[in-house]
């Protein structure tokens, strides 16, 4: 039986997606962030050392990193669905795709999300105003612009179709999905970067999707 171990408004929402989008059977172990630091209870470096969701385990198997989490559960349960056949280019730009979903994009959200929590963390009064003005100029000179030029990529890549790897949902629109959901709650993408809009209200509007999300924690990108 596979065990998702979903911490409260995390990744483990785009797991859940995926676990619903194969249907396959699995039960959801949930965990809830600190409330004053929000970081993950210590009962999840019981599963995994690192600590973080999601983790999965599947008998005697425990997986972390969500596109390891990702591409072994297409691989063993997908019957061929949502991913490219393997001797195909659009293989080549899924595995592409699915590394930079957190290594590339999700860094520069991080960045910004933790600049803006410097601005407004408690310190000496003496010193906010040079630490609100460190936090603003990397954001201003090196965060946002590459967060724009992420978006900006991710946008030409859904020009004129649906999904990120030909035209059929991957892994990688699920990898994807929580990156978007992170930038869209800080940008207006609608103005900006439409066809990421349309991206993210296609897939809130899946079945799957939905039932995701009633299974889940509170997840508040959605
Ligand atoms: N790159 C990892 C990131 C895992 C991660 O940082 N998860 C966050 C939730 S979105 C977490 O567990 N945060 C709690 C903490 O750091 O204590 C992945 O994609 O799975």
């Amino acid at each position: 039986m596979i065990t998702l171990h979903y911490l409260e408004n995390s990744r483990a929402q785009r797991i859940l997606w995926l676990l619903e989008e194969l249907g396959v059977k699995y039960e959801v172990k949930h965990y809830y962030r600190d409330k004053v630091t929000m970081l993950a209870p210590k009962e999840l470096k019981e599963i995994h050392p690192l600590g973080k969701s999601p983790v999965i385990t599947d008998g005697d198997i425990c997986i972390a990193e969500s596109s390891a989490i990702v591409q072994y559960l297409i691989e063993k349960y997908g019957e061929g669905k949502l991913m490219p056949d393997k001797e195909s280019d659009e293989y080549l730009k899924y595995r592409e795709l699915m590394h930079y979903a957190e290594g590339t994009i999700m860094p520069f959200l991080v960045f910004t999300l933790i600049f803006n929590k410097i601005k407004e963390a408690p310190m000496p009064f003496f010193i906010k105003p040079i630490a609100k003005a460190i936090a603003n100029k990397t954001l201003q000179s090196f965060v946002t612009p590459n967060v724009i030029n992420n978006l900006d990529y991710l946008e030409s890549l859904l020009a004129g179709k649906e999904w990120f790897v030909g035209n059929t949902m991957s892994g990688v629109d699920i990898m994807l999905s929580f990156p978007l959901e992170a930038a869209a709650a800080r940008t207006n993408l609608k103005e900006t970067h439409p066809n990421l809009k349309d991206f993210l209200e296609n897939i809130h509007s899946l079945a799957s999707y939905k039932k995701a999300l009633e299974c889940g924690l509170p997840y508040a990108f959605v």
